[in-house]
Protein backbone atom coordinates (compact mmCIF):
# COMPACT_ATOMS: atom_id res chain seq x y z
CA UNK A 1 0.00 0.00 0.00
CA UNK A 2 1.42 3.40 -0.95
CA UNK A 3 1.66 5.84 2.54
CA UNK A 4 2.75 8.98 0.39
CA UNK A 5 0.36 11.06 1.47
CA UNK A 6 -1.26 13.63 -1.41
CA UNK A 7 -0.23 16.62 -2.08
CA UNK A 8 -3.19 19.20 0.08
CA UNK A 9 -2.24 16.83 2.94
CA UNK A 10 1.45 17.56 2.95
CA UNK A 11 1.09 21.14 3.30
CA UNK A 12 -1.39 20.72 5.84
CA UNK A 13 1.19 18.99 8.32
CA UNK A 14 3.91 21.37 7.10
CA UNK A 15 4.11 23.81 10.03
CA UNK A 16 4.46 20.99 12.32
CA UNK A 17 6.65 19.36 10.72
CA UNK A 18 8.95 22.17 9.89
CA UNK A 19 9.00 23.07 13.30
CA UNK A 20 9.84 19.89 14.84
CA UNK A 21 12.79 19.99 11.62
CA UNK A 22 14.18 23.84 12.89
CA UNK A 23 14.09 22.19 16.64
CA UNK A 24 15.93 19.00 15.64
CA UNK A 25 18.74 21.11 13.67
CA UNK A 26 19.02 23.37 15.96
CA UNK A 27 20.28 20.74 18.86
CA UNK A 28 23.13 20.54 16.09
CA UNK A 29 23.66 24.07 15.92
CA UNK A 30 21.98 24.72 12.04
CA UNK A 31 19.66 26.73 10.80
CA UNK A 32 17.30 27.31 7.85
CA UNK A 33 18.73 29.73 5.58
CA UNK A 34 15.70 30.38 3.98
CA UNK A 35 13.71 31.82 7.39
CA UNK A 36 16.80 34.61 7.34
CA UNK A 37 17.86 35.30 3.69
CA UNK A 38 16.27 38.59 2.96
CA UNK A 39 17.67 39.97 5.97
CA UNK A 40 20.89 38.63 5.67
CA UNK A 41 21.22 39.82 2.09
CA UNK A 42 18.93 42.76 2.20
CA UNK A 43 17.71 44.77 -0.94
CA UNK A 44 19.58 48.18 0.32
CA UNK A 45 21.50 48.79 3.71
CA UNK A 46 19.36 48.76 6.53
CA UNK A 47 21.30 49.53 9.73
CA UNK A 48 20.20 49.74 13.21
CA UNK A 49 22.19 52.83 13.17
CA UNK A 50 19.94 56.10 14.15
CA UNK A 51 21.29 59.97 13.24
CA UNK A 52 22.09 61.58 16.81
CA UNK A 53 23.33 65.11 17.74
CA UNK A 54 25.07 65.40 20.81
CA UNK A 55 25.42 69.24 21.85
CA UNK A 56 28.48 70.54 23.36
CA UNK A 57 26.26 72.66 25.83
CA UNK A 58 25.39 69.75 26.87
CA UNK A 59 28.07 67.56 26.93
CA UNK A 60 30.01 69.98 28.38
CA UNK A 61 29.23 69.86 31.86
CA UNK A 62 29.12 66.19 32.03
CA UNK A 63 33.10 66.28 30.98
CA UNK A 64 34.17 68.15 33.58
CA UNK A 65 31.99 66.74 36.25
CA UNK A 66 33.94 63.44 35.17
CA UNK A 67 37.13 65.33 35.73
CA UNK A 68 35.95 65.69 39.60
CA UNK A 69 35.07 62.32 39.74
CA UNK A 70 38.49 60.48 38.56
CA UNK A 71 42.12 61.52 37.30
CA UNK A 72 42.88 60.64 34.04
CA UNK A 73 46.07 58.35 35.82
CA UNK A 74 43.21 56.54 37.42
CA UNK A 75 40.92 56.20 34.36
CA UNK A 76 43.75 55.71 32.10
CA UNK A 77 41.71 57.34 28.80
CA UNK A 78 38.88 60.17 30.75
CA UNK A 79 36.48 59.54 27.85
CA UNK A 80 32.78 59.71 27.61
CA UNK A 81 31.70 57.73 24.68
CA UNK A 82 29.28 59.19 22.50
CA UNK A 83 26.85 55.87 21.70
CA UNK A 84 24.75 55.54 18.73
CA UNK A 85 21.15 55.79 20.70
CA UNK A 86 20.54 52.38 18.84
CA UNK A 87 23.81 51.18 19.62
CA UNK A 88 23.73 51.31 23.62
CA UNK A 89 25.91 48.89 25.48
CA UNK A 90 28.34 48.49 22.20
CA UNK A 91 30.52 51.34 22.59
CA UNK A 92 30.06 52.21 19.11
CA UNK A 93 28.40 55.53 17.45
CA UNK A 94 28.06 53.24 14.27
CA UNK A 95 28.80 49.35 13.61
CA UNK A 96 32.13 50.43 12.57
CA UNK A 97 33.39 53.47 14.40
CA UNK A 98 33.84 54.17 17.78
CA UNK A 99 33.85 58.15 18.82
CA UNK A 100 34.31 59.49 22.60
CA UNK A 101 35.28 63.36 24.35
CA UNK A 102 38.12 62.86 25.90
CA UNK A 103 38.96 65.48 28.56
CA UNK A 104 42.57 66.00 30.08
CA UNK A 105 43.20 68.84 32.74
CA UNK A 106 45.89 70.94 33.79
CA UNK A 107 49.15 68.78 35.00
CA UNK A 108 47.47 65.47 34.34
CA UNK A 109 49.02 62.96 32.35
CA UNK A 110 47.37 60.11 30.28
CA UNK A 111 49.91 56.86 30.29
CA UNK A 112 51.48 55.51 28.18
CA UNK A 113 50.43 52.58 25.94
CA UNK A 114 49.50 51.04 22.66
CA UNK A 115 47.36 49.16 20.67
CA UNK A 116 46.39 47.75 17.37
CA UNK A 117 43.20 49.45 17.12
CA UNK A 118 43.74 53.44 14.92
CA UNK A 119 42.69 56.49 16.79
CA UNK A 120 42.41 59.43 15.43
CA UNK A 121 41.99 62.78 17.89
CA UNK A 122 40.18 65.89 16.67
CA UNK A 123 40.79 68.89 19.01
CA UNK A 124 37.35 70.39 20.55
CA UNK A 125 38.62 73.19 23.04
CA UNK A 126 41.78 74.27 25.16
CA UNK A 127 45.22 74.66 24.32
CA UNK A 128 48.31 73.63 25.78
CA UNK A 129 47.57 69.61 25.99
CA UNK A 130 50.01 67.17 24.15
CA UNK A 131 50.18 63.68 22.73
CA UNK A 132 53.38 61.82 22.30
CA UNK A 133 53.41 59.07 19.42
CA UNK A 134 56.72 57.43 19.03
CA UNK A 135 58.62 59.66 21.06
CA UNK A 136 57.74 63.17 19.50
CA UNK A 137 55.07 65.61 21.09
CA UNK A 138 52.57 67.44 18.96
CA UNK A 139 51.19 70.33 20.85
CA UNK A 140 47.54 70.31 20.63
CA UNK A 141 45.16 73.14 19.46
CA UNK A 142 41.72 73.57 18.99
CA UNK A 143 40.84 72.09 15.22
CA UNK A 144 44.23 70.57 14.96
CA UNK A 145 43.39 66.42 13.41
CA UNK A 146 45.79 63.97 15.48
CA UNK A 147 46.68 60.47 14.57
CA UNK A 148 47.77 57.68 16.53
CA UNK A 149 48.97 54.92 14.08
CA UNK A 150 48.18 51.27 14.69
CA UNK A 151 50.53 49.75 17.70
CA UNK A 152 52.70 52.77 18.67
CA UNK A 153 53.05 54.02 22.13
CA UNK A 154 51.66 56.92 22.86
CA UNK A 155 50.61 59.17 25.81
CA UNK A 156 48.65 62.25 26.37
CA UNK A 157 49.36 65.20 28.67
CA UNK A 158 48.46 68.98 29.72
CA UNK A 159 51.16 71.19 30.26
CA UNK A 160 48.93 74.18 29.66
CA UNK A 161 46.38 76.33 32.46
CA UNK A 162 43.49 74.89 31.02
CA UNK A 163 41.13 72.06 30.31
CA UNK A 164 41.19 70.10 26.79
CA UNK A 165 39.23 68.26 25.14
CA UNK A 166 38.91 66.23 22.25
CA UNK A 167 37.16 63.97 19.82
CA UNK A 168 38.58 60.49 19.89
CA UNK A 169 37.89 58.36 16.56
CA UNK A 170 38.75 54.80 16.89
CA UNK A 171 38.24 51.39 14.48
CA UNK A 172 37.33 49.50 17.83
CA UNK A 173 34.45 48.00 16.90
CA UNK A 174 35.93 46.78 13.41
CA UNK A 175 38.98 45.27 15.54
CA UNK A 176 36.40 43.64 17.54
CA UNK A 177 34.45 42.37 14.52
CA UNK A 178 37.83 40.87 13.16
CA UNK A 179 38.77 39.65 16.54
CA UNK A 180 41.96 41.21 15.78
CA UNK A 181 42.49 43.55 18.84
CA UNK A 182 46.20 43.44 20.86
CA UNK A 183 46.83 45.84 23.50
CA UNK A 184 49.84 46.41 26.41
CA UNK A 185 50.99 49.48 29.07
CA UNK A 186 54.12 51.14 28.45
CA UNK A 187 56.66 50.12 31.43
CA UNK A 188 56.64 54.51 31.94
CA UNK A 189 53.86 57.08 32.53
CA UNK A 190 55.16 59.25 30.16
CA UNK A 191 57.50 57.49 26.81
CA UNK A 192 60.65 59.52 26.24
CA UNK A 193 60.73 62.03 23.83
CA UNK A 194 63.85 61.38 21.15
CA UNK A 195 62.66 64.04 18.25
CA UNK A 196 62.07 67.61 18.21
CA UNK A 197 58.43 68.71 18.15
CA UNK A 198 57.24 69.39 14.24
CA UNK A 199 60.14 66.99 13.02
CA UNK A 200 57.82 64.92 11.89
CA UNK A 201 55.70 67.81 10.06
CA UNK A 202 59.41 69.10 8.16
CA UNK A 203 60.25 65.46 7.24
CA UNK A 204 56.48 65.15 5.57
CA UNK A 205 53.70 67.59 5.28
CA UNK A 206 56.01 69.97 3.17
CA UNK A 207 54.81 67.95 -0.29
CA UNK A 208 57.90 66.33 0.11
CA UNK A 209 59.40 63.42 1.55
CA UNK A 210 62.63 61.79 2.57
CA UNK A 211 64.96 60.96 -0.14
CA UNK A 212 64.83 57.24 1.07
CA UNK A 213 61.51 57.05 2.70
CA UNK A 214 61.03 54.25 4.77
CA UNK A 215 56.99 54.45 6.03
CA UNK A 216 57.84 54.71 9.53
CA UNK A 217 54.29 53.88 10.44
CA UNK A 218 53.41 51.01 8.00
CA UNK A 219 49.94 52.23 5.77
CA UNK A 220 49.50 54.81 8.07
CA UNK A 221 50.35 58.58 7.14
CA UNK A 222 54.25 59.74 8.91
CA UNK A 223 52.81 62.75 9.23
CA UNK A 224 50.36 62.61 12.59
CA UNK A 225 49.74 66.37 13.16
CA UNK A 226 47.81 68.24 10.75
CA UNK A 227 47.57 71.47 11.72
CA UNK A 228 44.01 73.48 11.55
CA UNK A 229 45.67 76.47 10.91
CA UNK A 230 46.69 74.92 7.54
CA UNK A 231 43.16 73.31 6.63
CA UNK A 232 41.27 76.75 7.36
CA UNK A 233 43.37 78.64 5.18
CA UNK A 234 43.09 75.91 2.32
CA UNK A 235 39.07 76.34 2.87
CA UNK A 236 39.11 79.91 3.29
CA UNK A 237 40.94 80.79 -0.13
CA UNK A 238 39.10 78.09 -1.68
CA UNK A 239 35.36 79.39 -1.05
CA UNK A 240 36.75 82.70 -2.39
CA UNK A 241 38.40 81.56 -5.41
CA UNK A 242 37.05 78.07 -6.97
CA UNK A 243 33.23 76.42 -7.78
CA UNK A 244 31.43 75.51 -4.60
CA UNK A 245 30.05 71.99 -4.68
CA UNK A 246 26.40 71.57 -4.61
CA UNK A 247 26.51 68.80 -1.88
CA UNK A 248 29.88 69.44 0.00
CA UNK A 249 30.06 73.30 -0.32
CA UNK A 250 34.33 73.12 0.10
CA UNK A 251 35.05 69.72 1.23
CA UNK A 252 38.60 68.48 1.24
CA UNK A 253 40.11 65.10 2.44
CA UNK A 254 43.53 64.35 4.62
CA UNK A 255 45.45 62.19 2.63
CA UNK A 256 48.43 60.41 3.37
CA UNK A 257 51.17 62.18 1.57
CA UNK A 258 53.36 58.98 0.67
CA UNK A 259 50.29 57.23 -0.62
CA UNK A 260 47.84 60.15 -1.70
CA UNK A 261 45.32 57.09 0.07
CA UNK A 262 43.30 58.12 3.86
CA UNK A 263 45.86 58.76 6.75
CA UNK A 264 44.85 55.30 8.68
CA UNK A 265 44.04 52.52 6.62
CA UNK A 266 40.47 51.96 8.40
CA UNK A 267 39.33 55.79 8.22
CA UNK A 268 39.22 58.46 6.33
CA UNK A 269 38.77 61.81 7.17
CA UNK A 270 37.50 65.54 5.79
CA UNK A 271 37.14 69.51 6.32
CA UNK A 272 34.62 71.14 4.83
CA UNK A 273 33.13 74.90 4.77
CA UNK A 274 29.95 75.39 3.62
CA UNK A 275 29.78 78.86 1.88
CA UNK A 276 27.39 82.08 4.13
CA UNK A 277 23.87 80.97 2.35
CA UNK A 278 24.42 77.25 1.33
CA UNK A 279 21.52 75.22 0.82
CA UNK A 280 23.24 72.02 0.24
CA UNK A 281 21.89 69.00 -1.93
CA UNK A 282 20.82 65.66 -0.61
CA UNK A 283 23.37 62.56 -0.56
CA UNK A 284 23.57 59.43 0.85
CA UNK A 285 26.76 56.75 0.98
CA UNK A 286 27.55 53.53 2.57
CA UNK A 287 30.34 54.67 4.65
CA UNK A 288 27.74 56.21 7.70
CA UNK A 289 30.08 59.42 8.96
CA UNK A 290 31.04 61.19 12.69
CA UNK A 291 31.04 65.13 12.27
CA UNK A 292 32.77 67.27 14.62
CA UNK A 293 31.57 71.13 14.39
CA UNK A 294 34.28 73.66 14.09
CA UNK A 295 32.98 77.00 13.51
CA UNK A 296 30.06 78.89 12.73
CA UNK A 297 25.87 77.19 12.48
CA UNK A 298 23.95 75.50 10.70
CA UNK A 299 21.67 72.65 10.26
CA UNK A 300 21.61 69.06 9.13
CA UNK A 301 18.05 67.06 7.59
CA UNK A 302 18.68 63.14 7.83
CA UNK A 303 16.35 61.23 6.41
CA UNK A 304 15.21 57.45 5.89
CA UNK A 305 12.07 56.01 4.72
CA UNK A 306 9.06 58.12 6.24
CA UNK A 307 11.77 59.18 8.93
CA UNK A 308 13.33 62.53 8.70
CA UNK A 309 15.30 64.22 11.56
CA UNK A 310 17.05 67.96 11.13
CA UNK A 311 19.40 69.02 13.24
CA UNK A 312 20.65 72.37 14.38
CA UNK A 313 24.43 72.42 15.11
CA UNK A 314 26.88 75.26 16.46
CA UNK A 315 30.23 75.20 17.46
CA UNK A 316 31.70 71.80 19.23
CA UNK A 317 28.83 69.40 18.48
CA UNK A 318 28.66 66.22 17.30
CA UNK A 319 26.59 64.50 14.94
CA UNK A 320 26.58 61.15 13.18
CA UNK A 321 24.58 60.03 9.85
CA UNK A 322 24.75 56.41 9.65
CA UNK A 323 25.22 54.00 6.42
CA UNK A 324 22.68 54.72 3.61
CA UNK A 325 20.46 57.61 5.24
CA UNK A 326 20.20 61.13 2.91
CA UNK A 327 21.58 63.78 4.42
CA UNK A 328 21.62 67.33 3.59
CA UNK A 329 23.45 70.33 5.32
CA UNK A 330 22.65 73.74 5.62
CA UNK A 331 24.52 77.27 6.72
CA UNK A 332 22.65 80.32 6.67
CA UNK A 333 26.35 82.51 8.24
CA UNK A 334 28.81 79.66 6.78
CA UNK A 335 30.47 77.22 9.45
CA UNK A 336 33.48 74.52 8.90
CA UNK A 337 33.16 70.68 9.92
CA UNK A 338 35.42 67.94 10.38
CA UNK A 339 34.02 64.43 9.92
CA UNK A 340 35.61 61.02 9.94
CA UNK A 341 34.48 57.54 8.11
CA UNK A 342 35.42 54.14 7.08
CA UNK A 343 35.51 54.60 3.88
CA UNK A 344 39.24 53.34 3.44
CA UNK A 345 37.65 49.86 4.07
CA UNK A 346 34.57 50.36 1.74
CA UNK A 347 37.08 51.63 -1.00
CA UNK A 348 39.36 48.40 -0.13
CA UNK A 349 36.33 45.77 -0.52
CA UNK A 350 34.94 47.54 -3.35
CA UNK A 351 31.21 47.81 -1.83
CA UNK A 352 31.63 51.31 -1.84
CA UNK A 353 28.12 53.28 -3.19
CA UNK A 354 27.40 56.98 -3.23
CA UNK A 355 24.44 58.93 -4.72
CA UNK A 356 24.23 62.35 -5.04
CA UNK A 357 20.45 63.02 -5.16
CA UNK A 358 18.56 66.59 -6.04
O1 LIG B 1 43.67 57.71 23.88
O2 LIG B 1 44.53 55.75 23.68
O3 LIG B 1 38.80 57.08 23.44
O4 LIG B 1 43.01 53.67 23.89
C1 LIG B 1 39.61 54.87 23.61
C2 LIG B 1 40.69 54.01 23.71
C3 LIG B 1 41.10 56.74 23.61
C4 LIG B 1 43.55 56.49 23.76
C5 LIG B 1 39.83 56.23 23.55
C6 LIG B 1 41.97 54.51 23.77
C7 LIG B 1 42.19 55.90 23.72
Amino acid sequence: MDMTPPPSQACATNGAARKAFYEAIAARNMTPLWEVLHALVPPQPATPCLPSLWRYGEVRPYLMESGRLITAEEAVRRVLILENPALRGQSAITQSLYAGLQLILPGEIAPSHRHTQSALRFVVEGRGAYTAVDGERTTMSPGDFIITPSWTWHDHGCDGQEPVVWLDGLDIPMLRFFDAGFAENGSTQSQPVTRAEGTSYQRYGANMLPVRYDAPFGQTSPIFSYPYERTREALHQLERQAPIDAWDGVKLRYVNPATGGSPMPTMATFMQRLPAGFAGQPWRQTDGAVFSVVEGHGNVTVARDEQVWTFEFGPRDHFVIPSWHTAQLRSAQGCVLFSFSDHPVHQALGIHREERLS
